[in-house]
């Protein structure tokens, strides 16, 4: 059982990618091990240059990022933590796996839609073969899983197709991998506008929860979460009401228990504001830990840059073979010898 996902240094990582994301990273990295196998996390900086970025920050968003991580609990001793151009095999496969990658599949990607649509200068193509790099990144290591949030499924089906198509043309080489979605939260919307969802290049700054956010930044967010007028107020999960919906997901994830049993500990409640507070509550329980385990490990930017190095080789250790077999089936390169 191994598993390969990726985070990128964008701006500030918001609670949509802790839940969607993180939480299950963490989780991964310990059902890998007890299946003799390895969890691969890694601060893709690749895909960050596929929007405008600025190059003198790009670095102090990466440690951002990856002391996110750590203080949410991967340890590099368990799990392999890598910065995406540490290992060029990920390049190096984008552009084997682009020979088996239908340009109109591309096309058909949401994301590419949205984000391309948002470009006023420049809608480059690496926005366009984002998809094939994210695919590359999973298959490079034969990863049997790979844990994201649902907007992400349609990247990951994609790099399913691609893989089945390699596979066909040029033999077994390459593992089919596993999408790998929570089972509450996979989709944690925005509070402000509960039928969009939470993310990074949102508008709406005050529907946005950041994991570095203070208890009081949280509280105030979700005191104004919106919700909804019906009298008397039900505090139940229902897609007629998208706001309450979201908070019981969010409380549920938090908690770690279930919609049902959030649901229940609200039978009690007066109103919207019970199940509000007691979000922020359960939030900033979840929370806490990780911002103060982030200001030690983000103080210490020589330790991360370590701890990248020491991942980058035992990333590469699977990766380079990997290319070798992919190498040889393709036809690329010189011939093998002895
Ligand atoms: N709202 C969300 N609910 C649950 N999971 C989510 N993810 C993102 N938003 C939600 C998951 O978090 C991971 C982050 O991937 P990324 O590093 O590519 O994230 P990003 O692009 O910085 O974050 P956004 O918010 O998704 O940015 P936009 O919308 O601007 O592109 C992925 O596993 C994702 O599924």
């Amino acid at each position: 059982m191994r598993i390969f996902s990726g985070l990128q240094p964008t701006g500030r990582k918001h609670l949509g990618n802790y839940i969607g994301a993180i939480v299950q990273y963490v989780e991964g990295q310990q059902r890998a091990a007890d299946a003799g196998d390895v969890a691969i996390y890694c601060v893709v900086d690749l895909h960050a240059m596929t929007v405008p970025w600025v190059p003198g920050e790009m670095r102090e968003r990466v440690y951002d990022t990856a002391s996110i991580l750590l203080a949410a609990g991967l340890d590099p001793d368990r799990c392999i933590f890598i910065r995406q151009s540490d290992v060029p095999e990920h390049t190096e496969l984008a552009w084997h796996l682009g020979a088996v990658t239908a340009h109109g599949d591309l096309n058909r990607m949401h994301q590419f839609k949205e984000k391309s649509a948002k470009q006023r200068d420049l809608v480059s193509s690496d926005l366009f073969t984002y998809p094939v790099l994210m695919a590359a990144d999973v298959l490079a290591y034969r990863a049997d899983e790979v844990p994201v949030g649902d907007d992400q499924r349609q990247h990951v089906e994609l790099m399913r197709d691609v893989a089945q198509r390699f596979n066909e043309r040029f033999g077994d080489v390459l593992v089919v991998p596993e999408l790998k979605i929570p089972e509450v939260g996979a989709r944690i919307m925005d509070l402000q506008d509960p039928t969009s969802k939470m993310s990074t290049s949102s508008a709406s700054l005050e529907g946005t929860v950041h994991v570095l956010d203070d208890a009081q930044a949280v509280e105030k967010k979700f005191k104004r979460a919106v919700t909804d007028s019906e009298d008397p107020p039900r505090i139940v999960r229902d897609k007629s009401k998208p706001g309450v919906s979201n908070l019981l997901d969010i409380l549920a994830a938090a908690r770690r228990t279930t919609v049902e049993e959030a649901t229940a500990s609200l039978a009690g409640a007066r109103g919207y504001g019970d199940l509000k507070v007691a979000t922020a509550d359960a939030v900033n329980a979840l929370l806490a830990p990780v911002r103060e385990r982030y200001v030690e490990l983000r103080a210490d930017e020589d330790a991360l840059e370590d701890i990248f190095a020491a991942g980058a080789e035992k990333a590469r250790a699977i990766t380079r073979p990997v290319l070798a077999d992919v190498r040889e089936a393709m036809g690329v390169g010189p011939r093998p010898r002895g």
